[in-house]
C-alpha cells in the first residue's frame, strides 16, 4: 500500500533534483528518492514519461499527486511543511519578495542561462523573457548584496534553489565567480543537508556509471 505522508522524489544524482533533496532533508520531510539514470536514458521510458511528460527530474509524488517543474515542488514543499520556516507564510511581507525570487529563477534566469550555455543571443528584447543576460545576472547579484541570505538573515527554501543552482551554473563558467556569488552559494552548499546529498549523489553516480558501462 502506498503511503500517503511520503513523498516519493524521482531523482537523477548531480542534477537538479539535487537541489529537492537538500529541500527535502532541510525540512525533515519523510521522503523515498526513486532512482533514474539519466545515462541509460531511464528517463525517457513510459513509466517516467507518465511522471512528467518533458522526461525531466525533478518530480515529486505525494498523496497520489504529482508535481513537476523545481519552482512549483520548491513552493509546495515548503508550504507543506511549515514548522521548518522555509516559506514566509501568506501575509507575512516576505511572501512576495520570495514568490518573485523563485518565480525569476525559473521565468528569467533559466532561460537566460540556457541561452548562454547554447551561445545564443536573446532573439529580440522584446520578445525574450528576461530582456537580455547582464540585466538578469546584476538584479541577481543585487538581491544576494542583501545577504547573507536573499532576503538578509532570513533563510528560504529559495536559497536552497539558487545556492545550489549558483554553483552549478559557476562551474560551468554560465556565471561569474565573484566573491559575492561564491561565498553565498557556499553558505548553502556546506550546509550538513547539501552535503549529505552530496554524498549520496558520489556514491549514486559511481553506481549508475558502473551500470551504464553494463
Ligand atoms: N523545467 C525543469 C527542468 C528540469 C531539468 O532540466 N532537468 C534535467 C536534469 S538537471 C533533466 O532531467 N535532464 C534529463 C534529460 O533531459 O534527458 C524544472 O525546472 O524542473
Amino acid at each position: 500500500m502506498t503511503d500517503v505522508a511520503k513523498i516519493t522524489l524521482y531523482h537523477a544524482p548531480r542534477t537538479r533534483s539535487s537541489g529537492v533533496r537538500i529541500l527535502l532533508e532541510e525540512l525533515g520531510a519523510p521522503y523515498e528518492p526513486r532512482l533514474l539514470n539519466l545515462k541509460l536514458g531511464e528517463q525517457q521510458k513510459p513509466d517516467y514519461l507518465a511522471i512528467n511528460p518533458l522526461g525531466k527530474v525533478p518530480a515529486i509524488e505525494h498523496g497520489g499527486v504529482v508535481i513537476t517543474e523545481q519552482v512549483a515542488i520548491y513552493l509546495y514543499l515548503a508550504d507543506a511543511f511549515p514548522a521548518a520556516r522555509l516559506a514566509p507564510a501568506i501575509g507575512d511581507p516576505l511572501r512576495g519578495p520570495y514568490l518573485r525570487w523563485l518565480a525569476f529563477y525559473g521565468s528569467a534566469f533559466e532561460p537566460a542561462i540556457v541561452d548562454r550555455s547554447q551561445g545564443r543571443a536573446p532573439e529580440s528584447r522584446g520578445i525574450s523573457p528576461y530582456g537580455d543576460y547582464d540585466a538578469v545576472m546584476s538584479a541577481i547579484q543585487a538581491q544576494i548584496a542583501k545577504g547573507p541570505y536573499l532576503f538578509g538573515e532570513r533563510l528560504t527554501a529559495a536559497d536552497l534553489l539558487w545556492g545550489t543552482a549558483l554553483r552549478w551554473t559557476t562551474s560551468f563558467g554560465l556565471v561569474p565567480a565573484t566573491p559575492e556569488i561564491t561565498g553565498y552559494f557556499e553558505r548553502i552548499v556546506s550546509r550538513p543537508s547539501a552535503r549529505k546529498v552530496g554524498r549520496l549523489d558520489h556514491e549514486l553516480t559511481a553506481a549508475q556509471e558502473i551500470a551504464a558501462q553494463g
